[in-house]
């Protein structure tokens, strides 16, 4: 089984709008991720995507 953990969320971004989040790297390396989803918390199944991480 995957799992999950939330790692960093934004403050609501309104249409049309953006926002920016920062995450400690330190949280990403001690899990050793290869790649961080996203997601919309109101449209979860068409909002969403994945980050890849390379060194
Ligand atoms: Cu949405």
């Amino acid at each position: 089984m995957e799992i999950k953990k939330e790692i960093v969320a934004s403050d609501e971004i309104k249409g049309g709008s953006s926002d920016t989040i920062k995450f400690n790297p330190e949280d990403v390396q001690d899990e050793d991720y290869q790649s961080l989803e996203y997601y919309c918390e109101y449209h979860p199944d068409t909002m969403r995507g994945k980050i890849s991480i390379t060194q």
